[in-house]
Formats: structure tokens, sequence, C-alpha cells
């Protein structure tokens, strides 16, 4: 019996905590140009207008608080007799402020720094600028750890072995238009997982789901965990 269960999440997750999800109609995507803001080219046109767009996106998160479906998936990592791993696509932080652990950020997190010149690593100031040192080696070759369009997620072999032993897969609040976290479902399907959608609507890859269950995520990931 395979007791692993996989968790992808999505903005749609943290829509109730008030942090904005992308292609909803208010969305990030309608306010912003996706080129200008979250591509490597975008960020060498204009660093500043980056540093921004993420400045105000760390503002938000910390005014933020987790909701009910952050701390059911807490929940159900506590009780679950197998591993519970969440994967998720979101730069928040509010699964872990919500009692998750060993969430896997495949974008990236809005809390790290990332230095392009020598790879480190530190936890991000409240704001950055365009020509921040790095902390170790000093080069002003600092950018946010978040991964853009055309850049590699990451943990990506450590996720597709997840997905290999699933017993479980679920998708929660995300629209499936992006890849590749959109296509982990038939991965996980392919090695015999039930899989379960629970989002505010139909998503892109609804019709790969085995189950659906729609409606607010802090109403049906509650009811799902139990
Ligand atoms: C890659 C940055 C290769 C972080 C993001 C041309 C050139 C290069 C690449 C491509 C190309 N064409 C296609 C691609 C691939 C591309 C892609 O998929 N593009 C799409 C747009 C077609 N992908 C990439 O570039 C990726 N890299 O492919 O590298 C590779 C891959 C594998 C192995 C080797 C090499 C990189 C993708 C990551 C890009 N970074 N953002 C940030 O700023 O946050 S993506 C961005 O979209 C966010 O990270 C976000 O997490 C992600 C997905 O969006 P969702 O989370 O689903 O949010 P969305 O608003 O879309 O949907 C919200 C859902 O919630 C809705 O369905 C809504 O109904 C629901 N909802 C709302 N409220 C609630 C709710 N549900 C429940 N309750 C509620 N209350």
């Amino acid at each position: 019996m395979r007791d692993k269960i996989v968790i992808l999440t999505g903005a749609g997750i943290s829509a109730e905590s008030g942090l904005g999800t992308f292609r909803d109609v208010d969305g990030l995507w309608t306010k912003y140009d996706l080129n200008e803001v979250a591509t490597p080219g975008g960020f060498a046109r204009n660093p500043a207008l980056v540093h921004d767009f993420y400045n105000a996106r760390r503002a938000n998160c910390r005014g933020a608080a987790p909701n009910p479906a952050h701390a059911a998936l807490a929940r159900l990592q506590r009780h679950w007799d197998g591993d519970v791993v969440i994967v998720t696509q979101n730069v928040d932080d509010l699964h872990e402020r919500g009692g998750a652990n060993d969430v896997i950020h495949m974008h990236g997190e809005l809390g790290q720094g990332l230095c392009a010149a020598c790879g480190h690593r530190w936890p991000a100031p409240d704001e950055m600028f365009p020509d921040d040192a790095c902390p170790r080696c000093g080069v002003p070759a600092t950018r946010p750890d978040i991964v853009w369009f055309g850049e590699i997620p990451y943990f990506m072999d450590e996720i597709l072995l997840h997905l290999g032993g699933a017993g479980v897969f679920a998708a929660i609040g995300t629209s499936g238009e992006v890849y590749p976290a959109a296509g982990f479902v038939e991965l996980a399907a392919r090695a015999g997982a039930h899989t379960v959608e629970l989002n505010l609507e139909p998503s892109s890859v609804v019709s790969a789901f085995a189950e659906t269950r729609f409606g607010k995520a802090s109403e049906t990931v509650p009811a799902w965990v139990g």
C-alpha cells in the first residue's frame, strides 16, 4: 500500500490570506507584464522594477496570515502515518507559518536573496535594491531567489521521485497553466496515484484528475483532510 501523499499548491491556497493570485480577474498578471517582472530578460532590462515588484509582494506576505487550508495540510502532515510532501509553486512562507514542514519551493522563495555571481543564498531583507552587494562575495549581482519563466524550477529530481511513489496526488489552488508543475498530475496518475483537484473552478488540466472538489480552499481542504 503506497501511503505517500504528494500535494502541489498554487496561488489559490493563499488567496484567502489576502495574497494575490496570478490569472484570476484581478490577478497579478493583469497588473504587471509577466515578461517585465518574472523573466531573466525583464530583470536584466530593469532590475529596479523587478525588485519593486518583489519588495511589494514581500511586504504583502509579511502582513498576511495562513488560512485554514494551510493549517489543514500541516495537520495532515502530523497525523498521516505515511509521508505528506508539499510541493508549492508559491514563493510565500504561509505553509511554514501554518505549521507545515519540509515544504519544497519549486519556484523559489520571497524570503531569500540569491547572488548571481557566487550562488550564495541568504535571508532576504524586507527590501532589495539593484546595487545590493552579495553578503559573501561582495559583488552587486544580487536578485530575488525566484524561478522566473525560462528558468529551471528547483528540486525537480526530488519532486519526480516523490511523484513516482505517490499513492495520492492532490493539486490545490492552481490553474494548471504553468509547466512543469501542470504536468505533475499526469506523472502521478501514470505511476498509479489517485489524483484529486481542489480548486475554486476547473483548472486547465482538470480532465487529468480522477476526483475533483470545487470551492474555496479554506473550506475544501479541511473537509478533504478530515
Ligand atoms: C521551465 C515566479 C524548462 C514566481 C513563476 C517559452 C519559453 C520558456 C518556457 C516556456 C515557454 N512556453 C512555455 C514554457 C514553460 C513555462 C510555462 O509554463 N509558461 C506558461 C505560461 C505557458 N514554464 C517555465 O518557464 C518554467 N521553467 O519550463 O524550464 C524546464 C522545465 C523542467 C525541466 C527542465 C527545464 C518556470 C515556471 C516558473 C515561472 N515562475 N512565477 C513568482 O513571481 O511568484 S510562475 C507563476 O505561475 C507563479 O509561480 C505561480 O505559482 C505559477 C502558477 O500559477 P498558479 O499558482 O496556478 O496561480 P494562478 O493565478 O494561475 O491560478 C490560481 C488558481 O487558484 C486558479 O485556478 C483559481 O481558480 C484558484 N483559486 C483562486 N482563489 C481560490 C482558488 N482556489 C481555491 N480557493 C480559493 N480561495
